[in-house]
């Protein structure tokens, strides 16, 4: 018996493999490369002074950002220009996987190098936690790690490929999360190799 591939549910987090096809991916590469351009990536510093592995660039009206001052969304690129508008393909996924007729205001793009990884943490710089984050992974495989809404809750790990797609509402939507490591040379999408991770979400 062959069909859809199954839903993936992590402690709330449903995961929805191979959600999009490799043509449409390859289209949101062009989508985001695009993106970059207009408003380019940066490896941003935590309020702890720690430069950050990933590197990161946002569209629509608000990007999320971070400098010694803080975590926070801005309606600009530390360069002082406004955010390019959200990819319209990603508009059309966010509606198909959450069915809401609100749009996201923030689409930010997470670049993951060979080496790049992400501790774990919770998203919740947001004004509102009842809106869902949908996110969209592309190139390589991604060692992605949830728990629950205590740091010290016990965690589970599952391999994010390129394609997934991950929803986190209810009370998934402050879980702690992070990435581990990647599986390098597990994906030929981006011809550096390397991963992106696209999240959209409700931030103002
Ligand atoms: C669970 N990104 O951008 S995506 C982030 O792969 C972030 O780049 C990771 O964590 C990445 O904040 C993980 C999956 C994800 C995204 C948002 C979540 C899981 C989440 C929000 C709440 C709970
Ligand atoms: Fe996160």
């Amino acid at each position: 018996m062959s069909g859809p591939a199954p839903e993936i549910a992590l402690l709330g987090v449903r995961i929805l493999p191979e959600c999009v096809p490799p043509s449409e991916q390859a289209a949101l590469v062009a989508d985001l490369r695009a993106v970059a351009r207009a408003a380019p990536f940066v490896q941003p510093v935590t309020p702890g002074g720690r430069r950050m592995r990933v590197r990161m660039t946002s569209a629509g009206r608000f990007g999320w950002v971070t400098d010694t001052r803080g975590y926070r969304y801005e309606p600009q690129h530390p360069a002082g220009t406004p955010w390019p508008p959200i990819p319209p393909r990603l508009l059309r996924l966010w509606a198909e996987v959450t069915g809401l007729a609100r749009e996201p205001d923030c689409c930010l793009v997470n670049y993951y190098d060979a080496s790049a990884r992400m501790g774990l943490h919770q998203d919740r710089d947001e004004a509102d936690f009842g809106w869902p984050v949908v996110s969209l992974s592309l190139g390589d495989d991604a060692l992605f790690r949830v728990g629950g809404t205590r740091r010290s809750d016990p965690t589970r790990s599952v391999w994010l490929r390129s394609g997934d797609v991950a929803v986190l509402a209810g009370a998934a939507r402050l879980a702690f999360h992070g990435i581990d490591r990647l599986r390098p040379g597990s994906s030929s999408l981006l011809p550096q190799g390397g991963r992106i991770n696209v999240t959209l979400r409700v931030a103002g």
